[in-house]
Formats: C-alpha cells, sequence, structure tokens
C-alpha cells in the first residue's frame, strides 16, 4: 500500500475517530424500533446529532412529535432530545451523506419455512450504499446468522458504492442486546459486543459504543459477533424448550411440572430458572436460533438442539388446547358449548407485544374448537385471530364468573389472580403464576 494512501486512510481513520469522542459525528439509525429508538435516544442524550430513518412515515412523525411508542423509552428523555434538536426521524434515506456513523437496527425475520428473510437488511444496505462517503462507518445490531456483515453486507457495500472496508469506510457487527420491558438492564448498562473484520473498523466502532455503553466487548471479527448473539437466543430457546419438555412428561406421569423445577432451583449453583409455558413468543427467542440452523447446513452441519427446541416449543399451544379440552370435559362442557376467558394475550408480561405470541395460537385453536372465546389483555386493546378481530373486554367479577374456563396465558403482574381464581368456575393457569397464591386450588388446573 503506498505511503500517500496509508496517510489517507489515517486520516480518514483520524476524523472520524475525533469526531466520535468529541460527540460531533452526526449518527443515523435505521429502524426506529425497540432496539433502534432506544439506541437514538440514548446517542442523542450524550450530545450526538442522531438523524433516526424510519420507513413507516406514521412513526417518523410520532417521533418528531415526541409521540413515544416503545415502552422501553423515557417520555421525559425523547422529549428532551427532540425539542434540543437532537433527534430527527425521516422515512428515507436523503441524509446519508452527512451521517458519520450508521447503525442498522432493522428486523431479520424468517420465511414460512424458517429461513433467514434479510429483505430489510439488503434493502436498508443498497440504500446506503448508493450514498456511501469515505469516512463513514456502518454497524449491523440486527440479529442475524453468523457471515451476514462480511458476506452479504460488505460485497453490497463496496461494489456499489466503489469504496472499501478498512480504508475508505469502516463495517462492524454489534448485535443488540435489549430485553423488552426490563427495567434493571438498559441500553446503557448492558454490556455490548462488537466484532469486525479488519482492525480499523473494529477500533473505531470499539470507540462508538464506549460513547453510551458501559462495558463494550469487542471480538476478533464480525462472524464471531454474530454468532455471540444467536447462541445467547439459542441458549434461551433450547432450556425453555427443555422445561416445556418436562411439562409434557410431567403431565404423562401426573407429576407437577412446577414443584419439580421449584425445588430444583433451590440448589445454589449449577441450574438457572427456566419455566414451561403456552409456547414461545417474541420476535428473538422463536426466530434467532434457527438463522444458525440455516447457516449451520452450509457446513453440512445439522443443530439437533435447535431444531428439537423449534419442535417442542411450537408444540406448547396445541398442548394447552388439550389441556382446555381435558377440563371442560371433566366439567361435561363440549367445547363448542364452552365460554372461555383468555387472560393475557401478549407474547410475555408486563408488556403489550402480541407478535409472535403463543397466546394468540391458542385462540386460533380453541376457535377451531369452536368455542365461544374472550380475552383480557391491559396492554393489548385488540388482535386479529383466524381472521377476525377481538377486542380487550374489561376483566370484572361478572366475566370472569360467566366463563366455563379462564386460561391464564400471558402471567401480566397488574392482575388480581386471587380474586380470579375466586371468581372463576375453573381456571388453567399455563404460567403457574397462581402456584405459589392462597387460593381454591380445586379450580386450578397447572399446565
Ligand atoms: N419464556 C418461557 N419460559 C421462560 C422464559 C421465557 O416460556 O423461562 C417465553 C416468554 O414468555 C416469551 C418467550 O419465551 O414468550 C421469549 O421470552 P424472552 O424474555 O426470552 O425473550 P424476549 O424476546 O423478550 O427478550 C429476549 C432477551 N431476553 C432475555 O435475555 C431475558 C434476550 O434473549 C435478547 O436480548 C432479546 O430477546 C433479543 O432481542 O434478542
Amino acid at each position: 500500500m503506498s505511503l500517500n494512501l496509508m496517510a489517507d486512510i489515517n486520516q480518514t481513520f483520524l476524523d472520524l475517530q475525533e469526531k466520535i469522542s468529541n460527540h460531533t459525528a452526526i449518527v443515523g439509525v435505521v429502524g426506529l424500533g425497540y432496539v433502534g429508538l432506544p439506541f437514538a435516544v440514548e446517542k442523542a442524550k450524550v450530545g450526538f446529532t442522531v438523524l433516526g430513518i424510519e420507513q413507516n412515515p406514521l412513526r417518523a412523525e410520532r417521533v418528531n412529535q415526541v409521540d413515544n411508542y416503545i415502552t422501553d423509552v423515557n417520555n421525559e428523555d425523547l422529549k428532551q432530545v427532540v425539542k434540543g434538536g437532537k433527534l430527527k426521524a425521516f422515512p428515507g434515506f436523503d441524509h446519508v451523506p452527512e451521517m458519520d456513523v450508521i447503525v442498522i437496527c432493522v428486523p431479520t425475520p424468517l420465511t414460512k419455512n424458517l429461513t433467514p428473510n434479510l429483505n430489510y437488511i439488503e434493502n436498508v444496505t443498497q440504500k446506503i450504499a448508493h450514498q456511501l462517503k469515505p469516512g463513514q462507518l456502518v454497524t449491523l445490531e440486527s440479529t442475524t446468522y453468523p457471515g451476514t456483515t462480511d458476506e452479504v453486507i460488505r460485497p453490497m457495500l463496496e461494489q456499489i458504492s466503489g469504496l472499501k472496508q478498512g480504508e475508505d469506510f469502516f463495517l462492524a457487527h454489534s448485535p443488540e442486546r435489549v430485553d423488552p420491558g426490563n427495567k434493571r438492564y438498559t441500553t446503557k448498562n448492558t454490556s455490548k459486543v462488537v466484532g469486525a473484520s479488519d482492525g480499523h473498523s473494529l477500533e473505531i466502532a470499539t470507540l462508538f459504543y464506549e460513547q453510551t455503553i458501559e462495558h463494550v466487548v469487542p471480538v476478533t471479527s464480525a462472524k464471531a459477533a454474530e454468532l455471540v448473539k444467536v447462541f445467547e437466543n439459542t441458549f434461551r430457546a433450547v432450556n425453555i424448550a427443555l422445561v416445556n419438555e418436562l411439562a409434557l412428561l410431567c403431565d404423562r406421569m401426573n407429576l407437577n411440572v412446577w414443584e419439580v423445577l421449584d425445588a430444583a432451583n433451590t440448589k445454589p449453583f449449577g441450574i438457572m430458572p427456566f419455566y414451561p409455558g403456552p409456547g414461545v413468543g417474541g420476535h428473538c427467542i422463536p426466530i434467532d436460533p434457527h438463522y444458525l440452523e440455516w447457516k449451520a447446513k452450509e457446513f453440512n452441519f445439522e443443530t439437533h438442539f435447535i431444531a428439537l427446541a423449534g419442535e417442542i416449543n411450537r408444540k406448547m399451544p396445541e398442548f394447552v388446547r388439550e389441556k382446555a379440552r381435558r377440563v371442560l370435559n371433566n366439567l361435561g362442557i363440549a367445547p363448542a358449548k364452552a365460554k372461555v376467558l383468555v387472560i393475557g394475550v401478549a407474547y410475555k408480561k408486563d408488556l403489550g407485544d402480541w407478535r409472535e405470541s403463543p397466546a394468540i395460537a391458542v385462540i386460533d385453536y380453541l376457535l377451531e374448537d369452536n368455542v365461544n372465546v374472550v380475552y383480557h389483555d391491559p396492554y393489548v386493546p385488540e388482535i386479529e385471530a383466524q381472521g377476525q378481530m377481538f377486542y380487550s373486554v374489561e376483566l370484572t367479577d361478572e366475566t370472569i364468573a360467566v366463563a366455563d374456563l379462564v386460561i391464564i396465558a400471558t402471567d401480566h403482574s397488574q392482575i388480581d389472580y386471587i380474586n380470579l381464581v375466586e371468581k372463576a368456575k375453573a381456571v388453567l393457569d399455563t404460567r403457574g403464576v397462581t402456584r405459589l397464591l392462597k387460593c381454591d386450588r380445586e379450580k386450578v388446573t397447572l399446565l
């Protein structure tokens, strides 16, 4: 490499380093969802000017009007950065040339065949590539298979822009680690892994993340960083499947899986609490491990744990249907004659996200059995199931008492479960939330 070129690289690198260190860098965040918006606010709070790119124009406008739609974002923080001119959202990519750092936080869903769907990533990468400038840092936060950054994003950026990674622009992967609804661990105090396939990119990306995150963990490649995140979610999917399988076995053995798990978790070391449930929802745990499963096949490698975990976790909504049928049968009520009240439709407690929620799968099964279903969820005013719209009913003693069976599908903290059991004819508790309460145990069937 010629000395001039080396000098140019150094100057490009030094200029960006300076702007990141003194927070004068302009930061672009592509995708203002549950990952992107909290990230954008954190960067704006320390003085960076943040330009959000949000494909949904209504969401972009809501950001600019300080109409917060992400529960993990503090309304006052959002107001402060927007009114202070530090955060502005746009529906398009026109401002990419002004940006020094571009952070990609778009969804990575699955196709119907459980294979990776990189459409969002490819679409935004193409738009960025057409306007990429020397001296810019691009980082990918979306959870994806090892190789996406180096084998999909890098070639698109280099071929379309004619620029070279590590010399003209910098590229890294830093997987998001947002636990939606977690009040203790936020974007700021959750350690963050950063990986890149060249030294300059790794150094500059690490510096960037260190500006707002207390502990940054560099790894030697983008692939390693991608694999770290997919492993984290595979770890959860497999352990959740393990306790779900235990629940299925305990049902056969007529044992109480909650008693077994609560006792096992008294061991002070070598175990970690996971609990059975109606299935696994959200846009991470049921999805991300299959990105690794798909990539592993390229190496002629079968990731059996991932496949089996997915199979067991997807079986749980049908198991709830079967248990509900048994309870109704014991009451002498045919499903087609039954009134069922489902408590909670969000994919996990104390939030309103019902995407991929197992509770929706349970409701679908109940509707297939011609059950008369209503639901109550304080966080979710309406849902669609089997092509029908359903609206959350008010939770009153009457709506509880009129049901032949109450199914607890999501264990929101604010529900009065003691009163629920007292007023109900029968309860199917798929979350074990009533197991330690002083209530009429005769009425309650645990998963
Ligand atoms: N679930 C169980 N049993 C359990 C734990 C969870 O049935 O013992 C169910 C939940 O009800 C939910 C699903 O699994 O339907 C996923 O729950 P989750 O909390 O594991 O997943 P997310 O998607 O809300 O958040 C996770 C993060 N969670 C934690 O680390 C606790 C983490 O895996 C990722 O940082 C994040 O997804 C992400 O974005 O990848």
